[in-house]
């Protein structure tokens, strides 16, 4: 989709110039010879295999793309003193590297922006070693969009304080880590988000932070904001870190720092603070069951078990249950994809439903009329959501429901829901 997008745009901006696809190995060699040969609104597809070496974007607006996705194609550094990746030529939103296993960083980041703003998106980052001051993403000044990658079984040198995404520097605009999975870092004093002295705040999205220790119980953290601009910290689901948010972005006298705003995240079993909020103004959380409960919740904050799916198993997902269900902002900017309320945590429950699926399988059958009756007659399950077991579409769920099914199913009768008559 994206190389069609840029296909189109480039003959839009170029007229009779067409877009290249350049094919790594088949046609450069390496992925940077790929990158070095490309012209502005090329594509370089990347077969699956590993690549050593260090990847300069060289300031090119081009898309960076594995064929086979991250599960295969991974990228080494040559030089374990550089980046595995680098954007330190001006790189804006025109330039992306998307599904790439990047691993075996050692104390230098294994993606690092330098006053640019590239798109990261779908890859993974694991096995990189991490000292002081460094991350495993580093963007400084940078209005970088960090989307939809794996951070993951990285560590840092004892003591050393690090992060797995490190925001930092005055920028023109917001970055944005939104949909990552950040989980199993370990070691020195280890944090999952950071921003630090941030000029503009980022809107953090929608991300999973679990599992993150530090070898230092009072340091550490899921997220941390530091003497920035106030960000966005929104439905992220962050559980079982040394600590869950931390946001220390005191107001200074020469700048008026915005509060960072925290909300619609589910803050659990985190081994210190669940929250820990100096400056923020925080609301619709679910602070639940952290080590250390300093905080006094907000109004509309809960601290109740989420009922995650399968945390045992670190699925964070949302049981029909679950009271963080349409508990988070009401504000329809915040509405989840199924037009809903927002719920909590990062992973929402999605409400859409097929009418007569009373077992949420994705198809109406007998099974659906098994489950109803399961339902009416021995305290069976309730339909998921209950409003899918109403196939007559009138009043409550009850035998004539079954009726109807029955006769949808078996004798060609008009379906679900339908007619389905307003009021
Ligand atoms: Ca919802
Ligand atoms: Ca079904
Ligand atoms: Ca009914």
């Amino acid at each position: 989709m994206t190389s069609k997008l840029l296909l189109f745009g480039a003959l839009f901006t170029y007229g009779t110039c067409v877009a290249a696809i350049i094919s790594v190995p088949a046609d450069s060699a390496s992925i940077q010879a790929g990158i070095s040969g490309a012209s502005a609104m090329d594509t370089v597809h990347v077969a699956p295999g590993v690549y050593i070496e260090n990847v300069s974007f060289l300031g090119k607006a081009i898309l960076v793309r594995s064929t086979g996705g991250r599960d295969s194609t991974f990228i080494e550094p040559a030089d374990t003193s550089l980046a595995i990746v680098s954007f330190s030529s001006g790189e804006d939103t025109n330039s992306t590297i998307d599904g790439f296993t990047f691993r075996y960083a050692r104390g230098v980041p294994a993606a690092s922006c330098s006053g640019t703003s590239p798109n990261i998106q779908n890859c993974d980052f694991t096995e990189c070693r991490a000292s002081t001051g460094s991350a495993v993403i580093k963007c400084d000044s940078s209005a970088a969009r960090i989307i939809s990658n794996r951070i993951y079984a990285c560590r840092g040198d004892s003591s050393a304080e690090w992060a797995c995404i490190r925001l930092s520097g005055a920028s023109v605009s917001s970055p944005c880590v939104i949909e990552n999975s950040i989980h199993d870092n370990l070691g020195g004093m280890v944090y999952g988000i950071v921003c630090a002295n941030l000029g503009s705040g980022a809107l953090i999205m929608h991300n999973l932070i679990w599992g993150n220790y530090s070898d230092d119980p009072a340091l550490g953290s899921g997220i941390r904001t530091a003497q920035s601009i106030g960000s966005k910290i929104i439905n992220n689901t962050v559980v079982a870190n040394t600590r869950g948010i931390v946001s220390i972005d005191r107001k200074k006298v020469a700048f008026d720092f915005d509060s960072t705003d925290i909300r619609n995240n589910i803050i659990a079993y985190n081994f210190m603070e669940g929250l820990d909020a100096i400056s923020s103004k925080h609301d619709y959380n679910n602070i639940f069951n952290n080590g250390v409960e300093p905080w006094e919740l907000a109004p509309r904050e809960i601290a109740v078990d989420p009922l995650f799916v399968d945390a045992a198993n670190h699925d964070y997902g949302l049981q029909p249950i679950s009271p963080c269900i349409n508990s988070g902002d009401p504000d329809s900017a915040y509405h989840d994809p199924d037009g809903s309320c927002a719920d909590m945590g990062a992973l929402y429950f999605d409400l859409s439903f097929m009418c007569g699926d009373a077992n949420n399988s994705d198809e109406v059958d007998i099974d659906d009329i098994m489950y109803l009756i399961e339902y009416i007659f021995s305290s069976g399950s309730s339909p998921i959501p209950y409003e899918s077991g109403n196939a007559d579409c009138l009043e409550m769920i009850d035998i004539d429901d079954v009726v109807y099914l029955i006769n949808y199913v078996f004798s060609g009768g008009p379906p679900p829901c339908a007619p389905c008559s307003p009021g």
